[in-house]
């Protein structure tokens, strides 16, 4: 597996020609890797003379600002039948939240997505979890038909790119995403650029969540688990969003040893959300799925609805048959 067959890209294709009103959805919440593969298929589908809309009723995270939603993102659709929904970024039609009612209005649905498969949703589905991130995906579909990929699209894509691998650190990275990222960068993007504005943009309530977070931190007896946890207080005395622990889970991995790391994160009182990230040793898509949620074998999360050390002990319970510990 290096790129999709080119009859799946000509069953997209097929859909996509068939089709005039088109809906672009990602999932709730929207990451870097599904607002930039939804833009720049957004933009791409336009070039091709659809009405094609991004739909979100959820507000960008400032991180993305630069990604200039207010431009392309809907916070509503628009009046009619869609012809075709595009989902993208999601192994499960539930992933879209409340725009679900929405995708089973539509007459056709496409799946991009680089997900392991949790359903099979979709009339057609451009999916596989080897590739690092949808915006790959997303890539070798504009290039099947040569829409020209412009800065604004080379941007997103490379946003998607960049944030789905962890700046080309990540093992999912491959040669493609490689091979991809240059030819985005010709396109116009710039790497260093968006990695600011990603990862060097954080507000100082967010640092100073982070050292809470840090000062939580801790260990397994055989150091090969690393977490550490957020109150909602700790977000209440900081002043800090949700959004300023982007990325609070990878400075918990990169404790020397941890081949797993977790973040605990208090939304409010009663609902925990759990990060988890995995060097390769364990697979915690098999942990968050046994406590309700899912992802990839080496970044899944969940929500568990408990105090936060409950959460945190039903957490270490799984991880103990997931991992060395
Ligand atoms: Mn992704």
């Amino acid at each position: 597996m290096t790129r999709p067959s080119n009859d799946s890209l000509n069953a997209a294709w097929d859909l996509i020609d068939h089709s005039q009103l088109i809906l672009v959805v990602m999932h709730t919440n929207p990451d870097g890797d599904a607002l930039g593969s939804g833009i720049a298929l957004t933009l791409g589908l336009r070039q091709q003379g659809k009405e094609a809309h991004l739909v979100c009723p959820q507000p960008t995270p400032l991180i993305y600002e630069f990604l200039n939603p207010g431009d392309i993102v809907e916070p509503e659709a628009p009046a009619g039948v869609p012809d075709l929904a595009v989902v993208v970024d999601c192994d499960r039609a539930d992933r879209v939240g409340a725009l679900q009612g929405l995708v089973n209005q539509a007459r056709r649905v496409l799946v991009v997505d680089h997900h392991p498969p949790t359903s099979d949703f979709g009339d057609v589905r451009l999916s596989h979890d080897g590739y690092a991130a949808t915006a790959e995906v997303v890539h070798y579909l504009l290039a099947h038909r040569s829409v020209p990929v412009t800065g604004r699209m080379a941007e997103a894509l490379m946003t998607g790119l960049i944030t789905d691998t962890g700046g080309f650190r990540f093992s999912n990275t491959r040669p493609e995403t490689l091979e991809m990222a240059a030819s985005l960068a010709r396109a116009g993007a710039s790497v260093a650029d968006i990695s600011r504005r990603v990862y060097d943009s954080r507000t100082l309530a967010g640092l100073k969540l982070l050292a809470r977070a840090l000062a939580s931190l801790q260990s397994s007896p055989a150091g090969t688990v690393a977490w550490a946890r957020l109150s909602a207080d700790d977000f209440a005395e900081t002043g800090a969003a949700p959004e300023d622990t982007e990325g609070f889970v990878n400075v918990v991995h990169s404790l020397r040893g941890a081949d797993v790391a977790a973040l605990l994160r208090e939304e409010q009182p009663g609902v925990v959300r759990i990060s988890l990230r995995s060097r390769g040793a364990a697979v915690v898509s098999q942990a968050a799925e046994a406590l309700g949620g899912g992802g990839h074998a080496l970044a899944a999360a969940c929500v568990l609805e408990a105090s936060l050390d409950d959460a945190e002990e039903r957490l270490l319970q799984e991880l103990r048959k997931w991992t060395a510990f």
